[in-house]
């Protein structure tokens, strides 16, 4: 093993590293390594080829519009593709752009699991199969209170779980991202500096992923999804806080309980399960009234569920809402 886990550096290094190294640079120091590793490993043409992988302009093709789609002025690509969370490459806004350029997104596999008739390990195309992509302007609201207008690409979930058959007992719908330390520079990042313990996982309940405005997105702005927004597929939830929106999915299990998400798990008295967007439930540390769209300077009201009220709020009739945030 090259790299040190968390684990495996004595506290003391930690204690001296946080002397000299803000969170960020840790963050880098940490892909360096990585990096040198591939370059041992792979050959300097193979790491640049793999990032050439990932580069801009590459179309899907048939993409149909969605009648679905906001009526909102998207965010351009610069926007969407610079200012991200994606904490398994640093928590910075600007780090997933530029440290998940090596992701390897093929062959990508996603596992079925759990409470349904077909279980199996689909490759990303098996997944695919006769879906329409279709392009679906999504308003994007982050728990920090900033948004953003996204063209996505994708197809509804509902689709997908259909073909997977769950049974009577699937309740919920469990995601997992992938988690390759090696790959993944932020992984390396101690809870103490901000990182996160892995895989991150979200869930829905299954009423909440058979939504038909519950996509999996594949592509942004006709292209290829670029591997910081989540490649080569993520969940877009409109109406929930983005970090319920998990990236780049490894696996899907169908569950009876309620999935204990990563976020909750790791910061319960801040983030729920539901994480519907919601003005007038404020996180503890600051309000959720306004946000900031990316790229203005005024900042906007908040809408309930995100300005998807009308398609989504009988999901929740009966609910105490600040109870269930
Ligand atoms: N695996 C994984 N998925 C994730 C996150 C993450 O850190 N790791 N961040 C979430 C958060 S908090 C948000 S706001 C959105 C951001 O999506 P975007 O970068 O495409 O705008 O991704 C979500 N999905
Ligand atoms: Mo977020």
């Amino acid at each position: 093993m090259l790299i040190k886990r968390p684990a495996d550096i004595p506290s003391s290094e930690i204690t001296d590293k946080r002397l000299y190294l803000n969170r960020r640079e840790f963050v880098r120091a940490a892909a360096g390594t990585v990096a040198a590793a591939a370059t041992a490993v792979l050959g300097t043409e193979a790491v640049l080829q793999a990032s050439q992988a990932a580069a801009h302009k590459r179309k899907l093709s048939g993409v149909k519009s969605s009648p679905l789609s906001a009526s909102e002025k998207p965010n351009t690509w610069e926007q969407i593709t610079t200012y991200n969370n994606y904490y398994e490459f640093g928590t910075d806004k600007d780090s997933p752009s530029e440290l998940a350029t090596n992701l390897k997104t093929e062959p990508w596999t996603v596992t079925v699991d759990g409470e349904c008739n077909k279980k199996a390990a689909y490759h990303l195309e098996d997944v695919l199969k006769g879906e329409t992509l279709e392009d679906r302007i999504y308003r994007h609201r982050c728990v920090e209170a900033w948004s953003m207008v996204i063209p996505w690409v994708g197809f509804p979930l509902a689709n997908f779980i259909k073909r997977c058959e769950p049974t009577s007992k699937a309740k919920f719908v469990e995601f997992t991202t992938l988690y390759d330390p090696m790959q993944m520079p932020g992984t390396h990042l101690p809870p103490a500096f901000g990182g996160l313990r892995w895989p991150y996982v979200e869930g829905l309940r299954m009423d909440e992923a058979m939504h038909p405005l519950t996509i999996l997105a594949v592509g942004l702005y006709g292209e290829i999804l670029p591997n910081q927004d989540g490649a080569p597929i993520r969940l877009h939830v409109p109406w929930k806080y983005g970090f319920k929106s998990i990236k780049s999915i490894v696996k899907i299990r169908f569950v009876e309980k309620q999935p204990l998400n990563t976020w909750q798990d790791q910061q319960a008295r801040e983030y729920g399960f539901y994480a519907n967007v919601n003005p007038n439930v404020d996180h503890p540390r600051w309000s959720q009234a306004t946000e900031r769209r990316i790229g203005e300077f005024f900042k906007r009201k908040t809408l309930m569920f995100n300005g998807y009220g009308d398609q989504v709020a009988s999901l929740y009739a009966g609910m105490d809402l600040k109870a269930n945030y």
